[in-house]
């Protein structure tokens, strides 16, 4: 496996730093807190971290409007803590990187302060200005992308919430400052980088009009009722739409920064958020990875869907260069749940282990979200003063004010759309606060009551049968199984639309992955594969079936049962 870089060979975790543990007990996760969970997550099993933004920022989004890009945010804790944190992982061998945003910033940095203050200071071109505004532009946010600023009585865009200015990224000094800024993390030891929202860096430079008839409010409220299936193909179209113009790819803009970290020993890595493939370049000279959102995006995971999407994807990447990766996810911070989103309502701890192992054995790097080891789920909040996400608190006041829905209506659609629901605090223990702050601190965002009905970490730790142990047991098998790491794919009995089942192999080891979707029982014959002898490397049905001798014309599956099987050939 040694030809492979580090990103190709591990599992990410993604931390929520507000979230995550909070080590100086006043309800905001930070540094002192992430420190001392890294035997924590060592234990686990994942082998490289994905901090989302822990600079300073008066938290319009929640961190990713940022004020200081070379600074620690005050309740983070120090720049000294941050180097304690990465040097503890580093010992520990987990790589980290950082939420790199460089599409826009706070409008309380000191760059837009200054430029909004005149038209003619040295920063004055450093955002996106206008007399007025040119086309019908919305944010993705809250409203028009345009907003006035009375000290120079021009506008300024920002494709994000009024308080995330754009910059402007033909202006040569804005590269060079936010280049400074990347190398300050690198020096510092960092592995790489998340690169927030890389499609939105430029617009359209002709700035057309988006083509769809409502305004943003309006078609979140359409998203809300729509209902039948033409309904919800517009709702569809017209978010595709919306924005059209105001995405863009900038290739070359990060193969200067793909430059830079190479400059850097270690193998740094960058990936986007984003799904467009087109941006791993040569496989070498761009980002390393992007995300495979489809499978994130897709309305539920059967056989079928994951089968077509994985010939798409990798088809795709095949054509990009023989070096792209691919790089799967079902949860982040802007997403709902897996547990949730993923389960069924009754099968739901089956289906969380199913959804992993799916994670771990096909091809790619893997990027889990903090908590969903344990079973962690979205928690909808009832009352409008709890919000932390602006998105949800405009949603509600636009959808009560200007569309005249039901306060009570609003304030549902707002709390199921916001992403506080996958933001809450990680649960450690069955405590008043989950174990995150002490009981009579209030959390920043509250914590989901299930932390006492076992979703948390104290209690799994001790059951052997918990979602918990099982990510520590399926980590443990990844990791000791070089065709899951590195192996390349090929799908079985494509036709199955209860079960999936693929090889993944090298030259030195075969695995067959059996995963079954299905609450049935199932009896398959695998007899077309060429073996000399089978190795059971794992399944998931404790009660399985006892069969006479283990033989690939009859693998019985118990429902939603998890198999791996090593296919030994004796040349
Ligand atoms: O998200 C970019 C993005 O895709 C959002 O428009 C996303 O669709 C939205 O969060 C609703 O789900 C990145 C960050 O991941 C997100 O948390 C930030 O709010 C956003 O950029 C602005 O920095
Ligand atoms: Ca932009």
């Amino acid at each position: 496996m040694s030809r492979f870089k580090w990103w190709q060979k591990v599992v990410f975790y993604q931390i929520y730093p507000r979230s995550f543990a909070d080590g100086n007990r006043d309800g905001i996760g930070d540094f002192l807190g992430m420190t001392s969970k890294l035997d924590y997550l060592k234990g686990l099993g994942v082998t490289a971290l994905w901090l989302s933004p822990h600079f300073p920022s008066p938290l319009w989004d929640c961190g990713y409007d940022i004020s200081d890009y070379t600074s620690v945010a005050p309740e983070y804790g120090s720049l000294e803590d941050f180097n304690t944190f990465l040097s503890g992982a580093h010992r520990r061998g987990m790589r980290v990187i950082l939420d790199l945003v460089l599409n826009h910033t706070s409008d309380q940095h000191p760059w837009f302060l200054e430029s909004k203050s005149s038209r003619d200071n040295p920063k004055s071109s450093w955002y996106v200005w206008v007399d007025r505004p040119p086309n019908n532009w919305q944010s993705c946010f809250d409203g028009p992308a345009w907003t006035y600023a009375a000290e120079r009585d021009q506008y300024y865009y920002h494709y994000f919430m009024k308080q995330q200015p754009d910059l402007n990224w033909h202006h040569p000094e804005v590269k060079n400052a936010m280049w400074q800024a990347v190398r300050f993390w690198l020096d510092l030891g960092v592995d790489g980088f998340r690169l927030d929202a890389v499609g939105t860096i430029f617009e359209h430079p002709d700035r057309p009009n988006h083509p769809v008839p409502m305004t943003l409010a309006e078609l979140r409220h359409f998203s809300d009722v729509a209902r039948t299936p033409l309904e919800k193909k517009l709702v569809a179209k017209y978010w595709r739409e919306m924005f059209m113009f105001q995405w863009g790819h900038p290739h070359d803009l990060l193969k200067e920064l793909r430059l830079i970290l190479d400059e850097y020993p270690g193998d740094r890595m960058l990936v986007g958020e984003d799904d467009d493939v087109s941006y791993q370049g040569n496989g070498k000279d761009e980002l390393s990875l992007v995300f495979n959102f489809p499978l994130l995006h897709a309305a539920r995971l059967s056989p079928a869907i994951i089968r077509k999407n994985q010939k798409e994807r990798l088809a795709a990447l095949a054509q990009i260069s023989p070096l792209a990766w691919p790089c799967n996810t079902l949860g982040n911070h802007d997403s709902p749940r897996l547990f949730n989103h993923f389960g069924d309502g009754q099968h739901d701890a089956e289906l969380a282990r199913l959804h992993l192992a799916l994670m771990l054995t096909l091809r790619g790097t893997p990027f889990l979200y903090n908590g969903e080891e344990i079973g962690m789920t979205d928690f909808i909040l009832t009352a409008l003063l709890q919000f932390r996400d602006q998105m949800g608190i405009w949603y509600y006041h636009t959808a009560v004010d200007d569309l005249g829905v039901n306060p009570q209506l609003a304030l549902q659609r707002a709390a199921a759309m916001t992403r506080n629901k996958n933001r809450t605090p990680m649960q450690w223990a069955p405590l008043p606060n989950g174990g995150f702050c002490p009981p009579q601190v209030l959390p920043w965002l509250p914590v989901n009551p299930n932390r006492t009905k076992g979703v948390n970490v104290e209690d799994q730790d001790k059951d052997p049968s918990s979602l918990l142990n099982f990510y520590r047991r399926m980590l443990r098998i990844r990791r000791a199984s070089p065709a899951l790491v590195v192996g390349e794919y090929s799908a079985l009995h494509e036709r199955s639309r209860s079960y999936l089942a693929f090889l993944r192999y090298t030259n030195d080891q075969t695995i067959l992955v059996i995963l079954n979707f299905s609450p049935k029982m199932r009896s398959l014959n695998f007899s077309e594969l060429a073996y000399n002898s089978l190795r059971m490397i794992f399944r998931s049905a404790l009660a399985a079936p006892a069969a006479p001798t283990m033989d690939l014309e009859h693998v019985r599956l118990a429902p939603f049962e998890i198999v791996l099987i090593e296919l030994v050939r004796v040349e």
